[in-house]
């Protein structure tokens, strides 16, 4: 018998309105996600987890501009504000989010040299997170993304969700968007594309 599980990506307080990378009506979601975590066979979080002076922070690479992209030896990465720091107000999930129902949270993004948008791999896209492995395992084979944002962590774990064999829904309802310089029109296309069912 196969099962369901709700991914919920990011739901944390820098990516909320007041957060240091908030996006614009992060905190909205919270309870159409409250709703559904009570309504899937399962439900794993995710959550953004870097150490101080992260490689993907702008802060790291002087007289470098947050939201500019550089070249790193895995390929192009977007720099951003300081955010999600481990251990941090701003690296909680949001106060209102019902995180005790979930089974498992993925930390990503918390070795300096690497970013990771996807929680199945990190941004060289081949070092596993491990997510995918403990899906399998447990007989998931159908994973359900929401969450912050729509353009980056949830478009890519959705893409290699796909590529990984499990069937992968978004629902966009759910999700906000950073939207930089037309990426949440550009990661929708390459979702569909990939077979990402966007609902
Ligand atoms: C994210 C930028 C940097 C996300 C995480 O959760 O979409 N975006 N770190
Ligand atoms: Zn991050």
């Amino acid at each position: 018998m196969s099962a369901n599980a709700l991914i919920v990506v990011d739901l944390q307080n820098d990516f909320c309105p007041g957060g240091a990378l908030a996006v614009n009506g992060g905190d909205e979601i919270v309870p159409l996600v409250n709703r559904l975590i009570g309504e899937f066979d399962h439900a794993v979080l995710t959550q953004d987890w870097h150490p101080t002076g992260h490689s993907s922070f702008a802060s790291s690479h002087p007289g470098a501009d947050p939201f500019s992209t550089i070249e790193m030896p895995y390929g192009p990465q977007t720099l951003w504000p300081d955010h999600c720091v481990q251990g941090t107000k701003g690296a909680e999930f949001h106060a209102d989010l019902e995180w005790t129902k979930a089974e498992l949270v993925i930390r990503k993004g918390f070795r300096s040299a690497i970013d990771s948008y996807s929680t199945f791999f990190e941004n060289d896209h081949e070092t596993p997170t491990g997510l995918a492995g403990y899906l399998r395992e447990r007989g998931i084979s159908d994973v359900t993304l929401v969450g912050l944002a729509t353009d980056f962590c949830v478009a890519y774990s959705a893409i290699d969700a796909m590529r990984l064999g499990f069937k992968a829904t978004v629902l966009m309802d759910a999700c906000r968007a950073i939207d930089l310089g037309g990426s949440l029109e550009a990661m929708k296309q390459k979702m569909r594309d990939e077979g990402v069912v966007l609902a």
